[in-house]
């Protein structure tokens, strides 16, 4: 019965529904999350999720060329052999719809779907701590009650759309890579404007370019980019990762990246010239992100990293024929792998084309967007049909501080990091307690092959919560001083390498005007920090406070 707005019914609230546990997200982190909580531990879940179907990043970067930069086979579950045995990657890096399709198998086959709530925004979640419950309520205006609150929104999924003046006075169109239209966007005949030069936009330009009448591409700051080679899966390689997979599994827990090579180790300073260019040589052949295991210390050493950089730089000479236009490609100013380094298909061949054009907005900035396109400083305007806005998103605290979440006492996460997030291991904050917050600041999260680390904190999450229920505790949260000291060991972890260097890095929230410039996630590596994770959990969860509903705090009593 659908009741009348003036109906007295219909002006009350909804009524709450009950779990134990909520999870907001369901891309790898919440399908997993989900499986866990409910399959192994028998808990009650729901998992609220914005859009129309599972896959969070997936879901929803359907721009032209969307591609992991993650090896296929390693871009995927390993907790379930049945899981590995069975599915196929096409291609050594998988495109976006592959990728869907897997999640959708995953949901499928680990009958998921049954508990997760789509089309359903949270915009609001607060602690009771009277009652030790979390308080859920979404945009529609539904509300849920939980004892434990999961996030698994990830870390790229608050869209960066800057804000440039006269945007809506633009006659075109315009789109944010991040938030791409499922029926796809016909670029035939158009002027296209296309902002950003991040991993997005590397792969988005040579396939717009393919089919729009001319392609601008406004660039801020020049990028390194190593050609992905990207094609076929042999039969010979697909049958050799599924003999292998326990072995793959293991070189990802053991590398600092968590992809399943390992990184080289000898120092840039260990070989001649000739020697470290035929390196570089190869690792150009072989395309990928492996090109950063050639040396180990490409990343700590900024004189080995010069050689890297200044190779890269070469190869964009080499390849882009208009000097002015390769000058400015390569006039790059942070050291190589600072920021997060993009794979390509044909990036810097695209600037060959005759309807391909390169602006350097760092040097003449975009001053507006008016009705016809794009006016920069020196007052060219460019007429413009379609603008896309490959700008990157306000990664990692973005997407929790637009959950508006409130923690004890009503202090909100946005006060809370007011200079910066501040966690434990990246999974709990002080003041808010039964939050966990999958691949969250202070963890090594987008530093590593995205699945290796989600499968590790909900793993670790599902014994936390396996272990508070067998002692009797239904609150846990990390203490002050916990949280002190792992923000420490983060910073420090961050400036033994050469990361913070790129000033202009959404690692450091610089992307996005007004935000703390902090670095974020944790850079000591994934093996190390999955070692920290199991001794915490081993010495009785240490550093975190756990208590009964009814009884006195324990600080870490149980081991
Ligand atoms: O975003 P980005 P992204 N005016 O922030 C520019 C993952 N990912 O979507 O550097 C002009 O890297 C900005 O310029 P600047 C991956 O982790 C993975 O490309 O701030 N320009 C920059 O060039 C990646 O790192 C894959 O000066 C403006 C660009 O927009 C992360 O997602 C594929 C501007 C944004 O680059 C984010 O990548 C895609 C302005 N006002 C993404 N504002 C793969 O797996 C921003 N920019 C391969």
């Amino acid at each position: 019965m659908r009741l009348d707005k003036s109906h007295p019914m219909a002006a009350r609230p909804a009524e709450a529904r009950s779990f134990d546990a909520l999870i907001v997200g369901a891309g790898f982190s919440g399908l997993y999350q989900l499986l866990c909580l409910r399959d192994r531990l028998g808990l009650s879940v729901r998992l609220l999720e914005a859009a129309d179907g599972v896959g969070g990043t997936w879901y929803w970067n359907r721009y032209p060329g969307a591609r992991c930069d993650s090896e296929s086979h390693s871009y995927a579950y390993y907790f379930s052999e049945e899981l590995l045995q069975e599915w196929t990657w096409s291609e050594r890096y998988p495109e976006q719809p592959e990728i869907l399709r897997y999640l959708n198998h995953v949901t499928d086959r680990f009958d998921l779907r049954r508990d997760i709530r789509f089309g359903t925004r949270v915009t609001a979640a607060h602690y009771d701590a009277v009652t030790n419950r979390w308080h859920v309520t979404t945009e529609a205006g539904e509300r849920y009650v939980a004892k434990f609150l999961i996030t698994a929104v990830g870390c790229l999924s608050a869209a960066n759309i800057p804000d440039i003046a006269g945007l809506d006075s633009f006659a075109g169109t315009w789109y944010h890579t991040g938030q791409w239209p499922h029926e796809g966007v016909d670029f035939t005949g158009k002027r296209v404007g296309m902002i950003g030069t991040g991993s997005t936009g590397i792969q988005a330009a040579p396939v717009i370019a393919q089919s729009a009448a001319q392609l601008t591409v406004f660039q801020r700051t020049a990028n390194y980019s190593i050609p992905a080679r990207n094609g076929p899966l042999s039969d010979d390689f697909k049958r050799w990762a599924r003999a292998n997979a326990a072995e793959i599994r293991s070189v990802m827990h053991s590398t600092p990246n968590g992809h399943p090579f390992v990184i080289c180790d000898r120092s840039a300073h260990d070989v001649t010239d000739e020697e470290r260019q035929a390196i570089y040589e190869a690792a150009w052949e072989k395309g990928g992100l492996q090109f950063r295991a050639a040396f180990r210390d490409l990343l700590t050493d900024k004189a080995a990293n010069d050689t890297a950089a200044e190779f890269l730089r070469q190869k964009i000479r080499e390849v882009v024929k208009d000097p002015a236009t390769a000058a400015t490609l390569a006039n790059i100013d942070h050291p190589f792998a600072t920021k997060r380094p993009p794979i390509d298909t044909g990036y810097f061949e695209t600037f060959n084309r005759d309807n391909v054009s390169l602006m350097d907005v760092l040097a003449n900035p975009i001053e507006c967007i008016t009705p016809d396109g794009i006016r920069t400083r020196d007052g060219t305007e460019h007429k413009l049909d379609i603008v896309v806005f490959a700008t990157g998103f306000d990664a990692m605290t973005g997407p929790l501080l637009r959950m508006n979440i409130h923690g004890r006492d009503g202090l909100s996460l946005r006060e809370a990091w007011r200079a910066g997030p501040r966690t434990y291991l990246g999974l709990q904050i002080a003041g808010f307690p039964n939050l966990f917050t999958i691949t969250g600041p202070g963890s090594p999260s987008v530093l590593c092959n995205m699945p290796v680390a989600i499968e590790q904190h909900v793993e670790w999450i599902t014994a936390c919560i396996a272990h508070m229920r067998r002692h009797g505790f239904d609150r846990i949260e990390p203490t002050e001083q916990a949280v002190d000291g792992w923000v420490e060991h983060v910073n420090e972890m961050a400036n033994a390498t050469l990361l913070p260097q790129a000033k202009h890095s959404w690692y450091l929230g610089a992307n996005v005007p007004g935000k703390p410039r902090v670095f974020m996630p944790y850079a000591g590596g994934m093996a190390r920090y999955r070692t920290a994770c199991a001794r915490i959990a081993e010495n009785g969860y240490e550093g975190f406070a756990l208590s009964a509903e009814t009884g006195a705090l324990q600080r870490s009593a149980v081991s």
